[in-house]
């Protein structure tokens, strides 16, 4: 078997998205997400110029080798763009192999572990009453598991709340907006929140909360224990993922669960995240990650440690890395929880789904391969338009991690 052709498809159906398609000599093709939201064009130029040449005519099932390939044969290592490159790659290899074999690609990870996917859903409010209002509808929905942001008083917006009636997208069209931030009045609104929240949902919901790297280890050390009485589920990205170190001082003082890593990519930010259990769940998506490949080995080394996975799942990833996500949680023994934020419609007149949501959980059925397609026509009536994730200043206006 071998590789006769790739392309990039970049449409944008409601937000942008990157979708790889590599075409096999035996009239099978696999699809892979390479969307890296507000930097979409870098990872194009990447497959474009510097991969799909050298896919050409290589063996599509030699997973482990074109990995290694495009990874350890290449001088310039990690980052973003490289590994959304490689993981789309690597999800589109995956995809045919799993096609060729005409089964479910779960079955290629160690087949059924589960029957449903727990999943997270999203709730924000501009206030404490909108969240808890927007908090009980998500439950109303079925999701057993919400997380909640709110805007917080005195800040102008606050990232991860939805603007107007909008629903929350994590890009804007055009540049990036500036947005403003003071720790000290999140850090004093958060616990307040979550009493509140609890007071309302009792005990049996699962309550997650996204710090989005905000916190110096120290501050986010006193989130962690101040939030202990509620129970989260987890406390996402407390600190800014670079400083693995600064994890040290969260655990050192609290046993709030810690999920980090959406925007990681590659196993050597997470080594000692892992290996001094720094961490309980690992966010970093198949689509950013390294692909299936990369995720497997990462996530046989968290079991070990008893970390669990959790991978991102923002609209911004597109459902062929979402139907992937949940074949490779289906297979693995340390899934913990999947992010669910479903999809506009419009999104579906383009991509085909082979999932859905029922009380709480997610299902995958059993379409050969990962089970997405893309209607190329489709995706032709939504071109590009730029669209970035804003960026933070604190009030004094000095720029702040976002
Ligand atoms: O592209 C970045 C967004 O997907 C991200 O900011 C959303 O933090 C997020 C989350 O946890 O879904
Ligand atoms: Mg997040």
């Amino acid at each position: 078997m071998k590789i006769t052709d790739a392309k990039v498809i970049v449409c944008s159906p409601g937000r942008n998205f990157v979708t790889l398609k590599i075409y096999t000599d035996q009239d099978i093709y696999g699809l892979g997400d390479a969307t890296l939201n507000g930097r979409e064009k870098a990872v194009v130029t990447y497959l474009e110029d510097y991969c799909i040449p050298a896919l050409i005519g290589k063996d599509p099932r030699n997973t482990e080798d074109i990995w290694h390939y495009f990874y350890k044969g290449v001088y310039w290592k990690r980052g973003a763009v490289t590994m959304t490159a490689i993981s789309a790659i690597d999800m589109a290899l995956w995809d045919i192999k799993a096609k060729t074999l005409n089964t479910p690609l779960y079955n290629l990870l160690g087949g059924k572990s589960r029957n449903g996917i727990l999943v997270y859903a999203h709730a924000n409010g501009k206030n404490i009453n909108e969240a808890i209002e927007n908090t009980g509808k998500e439950i109303e929905k079925g999701f057993l598991a919400v997380r909640v942001q709110s805007g917080i008083p005195g800040i102008g917006h606050t990232y991860g709340v939805a603007e107007g009636n909008k629903p929350y997208e994590p890009a804007q069209k055009g540049l990036p907006r500036e947005d403003y931030w003071d720790s000290t009045k999140y850090l004093n609104f958060i616990p307040f929140l979550f009493e509140k929240v609890r007071e309302v949902v009792g005990n049996d919901i699962h309550l997650l909360h996204d710090v989005h790297h905000r916190c110096t280890p120290i501050e986010a050390a006193r989130l962690a224990k101040e939030l202990e009485p509620f129970h989260l589920f987890w406390l996402e990205d407390p600190v800014s993922g670079e400083l693995q170190e600064g994890l040290r001082l969260v655990r050192q003082h609290s046993v709030t669960p810690i999920a980090i890593g959406e925007v990681f990519n590659t196993v050597y930010d997470y080594t000692t995240l892992i290996t001094e259990q720094l961490i309980d769940y690992i966010r970093m998506p198949l689509v950013h990650g390294g692909g299936i490949t990369h995720l497997t080995k990462i996530a046989a080394m968290a079991s070990i440690y008893h970390i669990q996975t959790g991978f991102h799942g923002a609209t911004d990833l597109s459902p062929v890395n979402m139907a992937a996500a949940l074949h490779f949680n289906t297979a693995i023994n340390n899934f913990g929880i999947q992010e669910y934020m479903p999809h506009q419609d419009i999104v579906h007149e383009v991509f085909s789904i082979n999932y859905h949501f029922k009380s709480g959980y997610m299902y995958i059925n059993d379409a050969p391969g990962i089970g997405v397609d893309i209607d190329e026509q489709k995706a032709r009536k939504f071109p590009y338009s730029m669209a970035c994730l804003p960026v933070n200043r604190k009030t004094d206006g000095t720029m702040f991690y976002w």
